[in-house]
């Protein structure tokens, strides 16, 4: 344990024994103040079993007797009230750290540090937006089922802002989505964005064999799949005429390996509900993206039954939100 994380834990020690001091002298007074305090050695006597013919001529008279219980007493319910103190101290302690860092202290799967309701708008991640990319919205729909409050700043899908200083700033690739949190730290790319968000949550499964099969249809989605579906709908459904005609000679190409892609998908969710850990992960939400909209790209997914299916499923997920 480094020396920070003593201090830490020390704390809420120090905390109880603060507090729990006013009540044990309350008692001490209660017992001894009216009537005469026994001396230690005196003390020590009785709490040993001494008779009073052992005790030097110090004679038990039937108050002192009772003094004597009622301070064993006094000193185990001390005792207990430390402890409470204690549990009382670590538990407080424990609601302040949390309140102060933000960070929520039942470890619950709908905050973490940097994102929690109880703060409002202060603390809301800033989503640099872009409405019509599926890359954006697999972050608006994670965050909207884990309960994670963004606020929005929209670019336009052609107004090229991503490519300006004041963007490039935080974000040296230009582009969306990047999600900013309020003490500058940025995280770019849609996957790695969702899957720090999902951590620890029901939307990353929990094996590490599930996980690591999450992270591979991931990476399949950015490499093999995004490049292909979401670039054919870019070009047939907002580009502008001019990047079109541009890029016309490059359509076969670009349809043949997203056609791949969605063979791929086929094959697997011919046999499997979902992409990994045998539920409704990450994985799936950010191969939905630009799946179920493949048909603005010239894609038919007619031809794909599985992953029709699997797209019906997946949107009686709750909290489902359209793109
Ligand atoms: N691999 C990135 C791709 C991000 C991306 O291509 N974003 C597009 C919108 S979907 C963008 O910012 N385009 C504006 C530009 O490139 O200037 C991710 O998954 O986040």
């Amino acid at each position: 344990m480094n020396e920070e994380a003593g201090r830490e834990t020390f704390r809420p020690f120090l905390f109880s024994f603060v507090m729990a001091a006013p009540e044990a002298a309350i008692h001490r007074a209660r017992v001894c103040g009216r009537k005469r305090v026994v001396g230690a050695p005196t003390r020590a006597r009785w709490m040993a079993g001494s008779s009073p013919a052992m005790t030097r001529g110090v004679h038990l008279r039937p108050l002192e007797k009772r003094v004597a219980v009622s301070y064993v007493g006094v000193i185990c319910r001390s005792a207990a009230t430390r402890f409470g103190f204690l549990i009382l101290g670590c538990l407080i302690w424990r609601l302040l750290s949390g309140f102060v860092t933000g960070e929520c202290a039942s470890s619950c799967s709908c905050c973490t540090s940097d994102f929690d309701s109880r703060f409002g708008a202060a603390v809301m991640p800033i989503l640099h937006n872009m409405q019509t990319s599926g890359n954006c919205y697999k972050v608006r729909l994670v965050a909207h089922q884990l309960g994670i409050p963004l606020t929005l700043k929209e670019y336009g899908a052609n107004a090229g802002d991503t490519r300006k200083a004041p963007f490039l700033a935080k974000n040296p690739n230009g582009r969306v989505p990047l999600l900013e949190f309020e003490d500058g730290r940025v995280i770019a790319e849609s996957n790695a964005i969702i899957w720090y968000l999902s951590e620890g949550t029901k939307l990353q499964p929990e094996a590490k064999w599930d996980r690591g099969l999450a992270l591979q249809w991931m990476f399949f989605e950015q490499y093999s799949h995004e490049p292909y579906v979401a670039v054919m709908r870019r070009l047939l459904s907002y580009a502008p005429k001019e990047e079109l005609e541009a890029k016309r000679d490059r359509l076969p190409e670009l349809t043949q390996r997203g056609e791949a892609a969605l063979g791929v998908m086929q094959t697997h969710l011919a046999k499997h509900d979902w992409f990994a850990g045998g539920r409704y992960s990450v994985a799936d939400i950010a191969l939905y993206a630009y799946t179920h909209c493949a048909g603005e790209g010239g894609f038919d997914l007619k031809k794909y039954p599985a992953v029709q299916a699997w797209i019906g499923r997946f949107e009686k997920q709750p909290g489902y939100i359209p793109l």
